[in-house]
C-alpha cells in the first residue's frame, strides 16, 4: 500500500539481537539472581514482594487459572485460536497500581491467559463495554473496584457472568474469590495443566482507539512485549540500570499499570532490571513528593503533567529530585521549556529524555537522546521508520513533514475483531501507520509536530472523539456533534464539543442550560478525563467533506461562530 523509496528509510542506529521470548521466561530468567531483593512495594501501605515471592505468587495464580474452578486446562485447539488473535481476552484486570498487579500479569502470562487491562477510573458502562467486547471470563478487581466490576457485569448484554476475584488482602463479598486463597502460601505451585509457553501467543489486550473510531483491543503477543523490553534495555538507550551488589534502582510508579506505558516501560521493564518499583495507587501530590524523598527515587517515568508539577509547583521541595538519575517523559508532547525548568530545579545533572510510541507498538518506537530535549529521537534498535505523504502514501525524503510509519518486532498483531481497522493501520510490508505528523531533523531525531488522527490526549490518556460524539447524538436535543481537542497548558488537550441543536435555543439562558445539560449527560457516562472540560459550543453546522466525514482539523483551526 505504501510506496517506499529505499533512500527514504530511516534505519536504527545500533545493531541488536532480539531473542524470541515469552514474558514470564524473560522476567524469571533475568530476575533469578535477585530473589531476595524487593521487586515491588506499595508506597502507601508498605505491602511488598521480593522477586522470589513475586515468582511464586504468579506461579500459584497460573495454576489456579488453569484449574477447573477458574478457566480449566486449555484444550489444544484453544491454544491455536490464541495465536491468530481469534480468542479475545480470557481475563481482565481492574485495579489501581499495587504489588499484586504484576502477580496478575505474570500469572496470567504463565497460564497463557490473555489479559485485558481496564482503567479503574471508568464508569460501569465503560467497563461493561470493554468486557463485552473481549469476552473475559475472569475479572480481577481490587477492593475499591469490586462494586464497579459487579455493576459492569450486571449490565453485560450477553448475560455472561464472569468469575470475580478480589485482589489484595482482606475478605471478599459472597460469590467473589479471594486472591489470597489462590496465590497464598497454601496454594499449589505446580500443575500439569500449565501449558507450554509460546512467544507467538497473544499476551495482553489493552485498548486503544488508534487512528479512528472507538477503543479497540490491541493484540500484543508475548514476543512483541519482550522485544520492546530488549529494545529499550539496549545499552545505548537504557534508563533503568540492572541491579548489582548494593545498587538497586528505585522507581516510583504513579503512571497507571493498565496503560501500556505503565505496564511495559514502568513495571515490566523495571522488574526485568531487578529494580525496586514503588507503586502508588493514585496521584496525590504530597504523597508523591514524600515517596520520592523517603524512598530515594533514582528514576522517574512521567507524562508531561507530572513534569510540569515537578518543574513548577510551589509545594515541591528541591530535595524531591535529589536522588534522581533519569526522567523519561512520554505519552504526549513535552515542551522543551518545561523540560528545562525541571532540570533547572535540580542541583545535580539529571538525564531527561522523551519517549515516543503507541499502544499498538508495545509501546516504544523512538527514544530521545540526552541533551536533545524537543525531539523524540531516532528509531529504537531493530525499528525502521519512514515518513509518508498522507495523500499519496508515498515516502518523502528525510527532513520533510508527513505521517510517521514504523516497522519492528514490537508492533501488534492487529485489533481484536476489527479487520478493517487492522488493515488500515497495519499496512503491507508490516508498516504501522501512527497517525502522527512529524519529520526527521538534521541530527537524525524525529520531531512530532501534530496529530492527524482523531485521538485526543488528556494528561496523556486517550479520549476517542467518536465515543463522545455517539453519546451526544443519543441526547434528544442533539442533531449533530463533533468533538475535538483544545490545547490546554496543564492537560495538553481538553475535549470540546461542537453541537448542532435540533432546535436553536430561544435565548442566552436556554443556550447555557443546553450546554450544561449536554456536559452533564456526557459526565454521567464516562470517566473524568473524557468529560467535556473544553466546553460545549452550539453551532449552526459542522464542517464535513463530500462523504460526510467531519473535518476535524478545520473545526480546530477555524472554529465556526457560536
Ligand atoms: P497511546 N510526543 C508527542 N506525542 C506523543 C508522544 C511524545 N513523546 N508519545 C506519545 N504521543 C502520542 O497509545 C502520539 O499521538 O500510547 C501517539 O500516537 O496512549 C499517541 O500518543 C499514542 O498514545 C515511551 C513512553 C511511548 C510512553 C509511551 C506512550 C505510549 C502512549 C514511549 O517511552
Amino acid at each position: 500500500q505504501l510506496r517506499i523509496d529505499d533512500a527514504h528509510l530511516v534505519r536504527p542506529k545500533h545493531p541488536i539481537h532480539i531473542p524470541v521470548d515469552t514474558l514470564p521466561d524473560l522476567v524469571w530468567r533475568n530476575t533469578a539472581r535477585w530473589q531476595d531483593k524487593i521487586a515491588i512495594e506499595c508506597g502507601v501501605t508498605g505491602r511488598r514482594l521480593t522477586y522470589a515471592q513475586l515468582r511464586d505468587a504468579s506461579r500459584r495464580l497460573a495454576v489456579a487459572l488453569r484449574s477447573a474452578r477458574m478457566l480449566g486446562p486449555r484444550r489444544p485447539e484453544e491454544e491455536e485460536e490464541g495465536e491468530g488473535g481469534r480468542r479475545g481476552a480470557d481475563a481482565a484486570v481492574l485495579m489501581a497500581n499495587a504489588p499484586e498487579f504484576p502477580v496478575v500479569m505474570l500469572g496470567a502470562a504463565e497460564a497463557r491467559v490473555v489479559l485485558s487491562t481496564i482503567n479503574p477510573a471508568y464508569t460501569p458502562e465503560e467497563v461493561g463495554r470493554q468486557l463485552a467486547d473481549n469476552g473475559a471470563r475472569v475479572v480481577f478487581a481490587d477492593a475499591a473496584c469490586v462494586p464497579l466490576a459487579q455493576a459492569a457485569l450486571a449490565r453485560r448484554p450477553d448475560g455472561q457472568r464472569p468469575l470475580l476475584v478480589r485482589v489484595g488482602p482482606g475478605d471478599a463479598p459472597p460469590g467473589v474469590l479471594r486472591f489470597e486463597d489462590i496465590t497464598g502460601p497454601g496454594a499449589p505451585l505446580d500443575s500439569p495443566d500449565i501449558p507450554e509457553g509460546d512467544p507467538n501467543a497473544v499476551c495482553v489486550l489493552p485498548y486503544s482507539s488508534g487512528t479512528t473510531g472507538l477503543p479497540k483491543g490491541v493484540l500484543l503477543a508475548h514476543r512483541a512485549l519482550t522485544a520492546n523490553m530488549h529494545q529499550i534495555q539496549h545499552p545505548e538507550v537504557a534508563h533503568v540500570r540492572a541491579t548489582e551488589g548494593d545498587f538497586q534502582d528505585v522507581i516510583p510508579a504513579v503512571l497507571p499499570f493498565f496503560h501500556i506505558y505503565g505496564m511495559v516501560v514502568v513495571l515490566l521493564n523495571s522488574l526485568c532490571m531487578g529494580a525496586k518499583v514503588v507503586s502508588l495507587p493514585k496521584f496525590d501530590p504530597a504523597g508523591f513528593v514524600r515517596t520520592m524523598i523517603e524512598k530515594k527515587a533514582t528514576g522517574l517515568f512521567a507524562a508531561p503533567p507530572l513534569v510540569l508539577f515537578l518543574a513548577g509547583h510551589p509545594s515541591v521541595p528541591a530535595e524531591t529530585l535529589a536522588s534522581l538519575r533519569f526522567v523519561l517523559c512520554g505519552a504526549a508532547p513535552l515542551a522543551a521549556a518545561d523540560a528545562e525548568r525541571l532540570l533547572a530545579r535540580a542541583s545535580h545533572h539529571i538525564d531527561l529524555v522523551q519517549g515516543y510510541g503507541m499502544t499498538e507498538a508495545s509501546p516504544v518506537l523512538t527514544q530521545g537522546r540526552k541533551g536533545f530535549m524537543g525531539a523524540v529521537g531516532p528509531p529504537l534498535p531493530a525499528t525502521e521508520a519512514v515518513v509518508i505523504n498522507m495523500d499519496t502514501l508515498s515516502s518523502v525524503p528525510h527532513g520533510q513533514e508527513g505521517e510517521l510509519c514504523f516497522r519492528g518486532p514490537q508492533v501488534m498483531n492487529g485489533y481484536w475483531q476489527r479487520p478493517e481497522d487492522t488493515a488500515s493501520t497495519l499496512v503491507a510490508g508490516g508498516w504501522l501507520r501512527t497517525g502522527d505528523v512529524g519529520r526527521l531533523d538534521e541530527n537524525g531525531d524525529f520531531l512530532i509536530l501534530d496529530r492527524a488522527k482523531e485521538l485526543i490526549k488528556v494528561k496523556g490518556f486517550q479520549v476517542a472523539p467518536a465515543e463522545l460524539e455517539a453519546l451526544l447524538r443519543e441526547h434528544a436535543a442533539v442533531a449533530e456533534a463533533a468533538v475535538v481537542g483544545l490545547p490546554d497548558a496543564r492537560a495538553g488537550e481538553l475535549p470540546c464539543a461542537y453541537v448542532v441543536p435540533r432546535a436553536p435555543p430561544g435565548d442566552a439562558a436556554a443556550g447555557d442550560a443546553l450546554r450544561a445539560a449536554l456536559a452533564a449527560h456526557v459526565a454521567r457516562h464516562v470517566a473524568r478525563h473524557k468529560q467535556l472540560a473544553g466546553g460545549v459550543r452550539l453551532v449552526a453546522d459542522i464542517p464535513k467533506n463530500a462523504s460526510g466525514k467531519i473535518l476535524r482539523r478545520r473545526l480546530r483551526d477555524e472554529p465556526p461562530p457560536e
